[in-house]
């Protein structure tokens, strides 16, 4: 494909994103419309996504304050470009029924496989090896020949280094990807700094407040904290994570007849006790506070309507009941 051609006969394109775009989604959308904009001066893009994450918000702040990105779409587009997803579903509901002409279609991304691509788009640039989509876009620039400028090199970056998790996965082309824009002009500190949050003060003041009511229970080696706040139960339960649990259990009561619950875990502890907080706490606690519950492995919640405190005892006694027979159970293998 030669992607250059067919950008050059393209008079309005609509670059979209996933729904709640995250960095490397909203940073990799406006480094192609730069890209766009180089090749098709007199054209004009519209810039679309199902609304942003905050952190993406904090971002487009920073490198991209010109850059409108809007929720819908209504006008018409000779062209139609993805990015960062490969699947309708991802664009949310009030986007997945733009994309009806594959011809005018072109996909850029790095997820797995969607076996219905080819009904999406008939233009596509696909690598899901690479760790991000910014990092495909930097091929891009290459492939084409053109400069990339620092302000798109910052956004490039920025995606990329959301994506790696600070370059926890990467490979050499992501690294060599990471330099070319470096000496394009990006400052790798402020592209870091960019993407440091603070969570909201009242998601603050949960966190603290469910860390300063933490019960500790000592559970054959394991550390569960269980604790009760009002709301931010979530987070609540990875801030107890953060400070040395290996199993977080909050309990939270917006209103009266309202109970909720989370929990997290260790992927350690899962892997060691084979304990499935979804299937094997907050399923049962489901019916427990009259509702129902359920998730991952490591990360799973109940919602409810009474009976906090019983809950949290029941959680208690299933996670140890589990470690118990599992400690006997290999007692029992090792004296084989
Ligand atoms: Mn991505």
């Amino acid at each position: 494909m030669n992607l250059q051609e067919i950008l050059k006969e393209v008079k309005n394109p609509l670059i979209m994103g996933h729904q709640n775009a995250d960095p490397d989604a909203v940073c990799a959308m406006i480094a192609f419309a730069q890209l766009y904009k180089t090749i098709t001066p007199e054209g004009t893009y519209s810039l679309v996504t199902d609304d942003r994450s905050r952190l993406s918000k904090q971002i487009l702040k920073n490198f991209a304050p010109k850059a409108e990105i809007h929720n819908k779409s209504e006008d018409t587009h000779d062209f139609f470009v993805l990015l960062d997803t490969n699947s309708r579903f991802q664009l949310g509901s009030g986007l997945q029924d733009i994309l009806t002409n594959p011809s005018k279609t072109l996909v850029i991304d790095h997820h797995e496989l969607n076996p219905e691509i080819d009904e999406i788009a008939e233009h596509q640039i696909l690598n899901s090896d690479k760790s991000s989509t910014c990092e495909i876009i930097v091929d891009v620039y290459n492939d084409t020949g053109i400069d990339i400028d620092r302000d798109t090199a910052n956004l490039l970056l920025t995606g990329m280094i959301f994506d790696t998790r600070r370059f926890f996965y990467a490979d050499s082309n992501t690294l060599s990807a990471a330099i070319k824009l470096i000496e394009a002009g990006a400052d790798y500190e402020r592209c870091v700094r960019s993407l440091l949050i603070r969570p909201d003060r009242s998601e603050r003041i949960a966190r603290l407040k469910a860390a300063g009511r933490v019960k500790v229970h000592l559970i054959g080696d394991w550390i569960v904290a269980i604790s009760k706040i009002k709301a931010f139960e979530a987070s609540a339960c990875r801030g107890l994570i953060d400070i040395g649990a290996d199993v977080a259990i909050v309990g939270g009561s917006p209103k009266d007849d309202v109970v909720r619950l989370s929990s997290r875990s260790t992927r350690d502890f899962f892997e060691h006790t084979g304990i499935n907080l979804g299937t094997d706490v907050m399923d049962p606690l489901g019916a427990i506070i009259d509702g129902a519950g359920g998730g991952h492995a490591n990360a799973a919640g109940a919602n409810g309507k009474k009976d906090l405190e019983k809950a949290l005892l029941k959680s208690l006694e299933i996670i140890r009941s589990a470690v118990e027979s599992k400690t006997k159970t290999e007692e029992r293998e090792s004296a084989v």
